[in-house]
């Protein structure tokens, strides 16, 4: 059984990797998984036929079998599980990656996002200049404490790992929106060698075909 993933019929970045299906591409590439895509509108998004895959009404879903599953972390984690390249068989290193994928989700991405809200928000407001600094402060408190325990290691935890896939997947956000990201070298270094993985390639070559055949 090939699994279903969901993602944008019509992506606001024009495909460049920022939507959430491409976590979830990229962690089935690098478990070896052939899937399948079915493409949602914003307006199908929220309709009921898709509010019983996804409540919050968004992609990306994933369907195997009889199970559904939303969330980016909770599909990451499912794929991982089968795959002792994403997720270590033992048990400490295990928990470990998935500690990295939780920190990604929970400590990281959240002021990466309030950044991204604010800039299309509230940028124009008579608060937006300072409140966008506020938030860029607080992702550079983030940045400098994972560029910290990264050092120069290559990976966050030894070899890489879901926890990598996840945390890569947050910090290019920055990367596509921000500067900041080139003020911690290690980090930038990080990024560039996740991007530079074959599974990661072939997954925005085919979230980028995408936009490009529906353009
Ligand atoms: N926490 C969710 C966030 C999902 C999410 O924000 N998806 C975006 C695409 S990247 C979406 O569907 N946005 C459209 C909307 O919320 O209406 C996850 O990690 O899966």
């Amino acid at each position: 059984m090939i699994p279903t993933i969901t993602a944008f019929e019509r992506s606001p970045d024009g495909g460049k990797g920022l939507a959430r299906d491409m976590r979830v591409r990229w962690a089935l590439e690098e478990a070896g998984q052939p899937y399948e895509v079915r493409l949602v509108s914003f307006r199908a998004m929220k309709e009921a036929a898709h509010l019983t895959l996804h409540p919050f009404g968004q992609i990306p879903t994933y369907e195997d079998g009889g199970l559904v599953l939303f969330e980016t972390g909770s599909i990451v984690l499912h794929i991982a599980e089968q795959d002792a390249n994403l997720l270590p068989r033992a048990a400490k290193p295990r928990a470990r990656a998935i500690t990295w994928m939780f920190a990604a989700l929970n400590t990281v991405e959240p002021p990466i996002l309030d950044r991204e809200t604010t800039w299309l928000l509230e940028r124009e407001t008579s608060w937006g200049a300072e409140r966008l600094r506020l938030t860029e402060d607080r992702i550079r408190v983030r940045l400098s404490q994972l560029a910290a325990r990264l050092g120069d290691a290559e990976w966050l935890d030894g070899a890489f790992s879901a926890g990598d896939l996840m945390m890569a997947s947050v910090l290019l956000r920055l990367a596509d929106s921000s500067a900041m990201l080139g003020e911690f070298p290690n980090l930038a270094a990080y990024v560039a060698r996740a991007e530079a993985r074959p599974a990661y390639q072939r997954a925005f070559a085919a979230q980028l075909a995408v936009f490009r055949e529906g353009a």
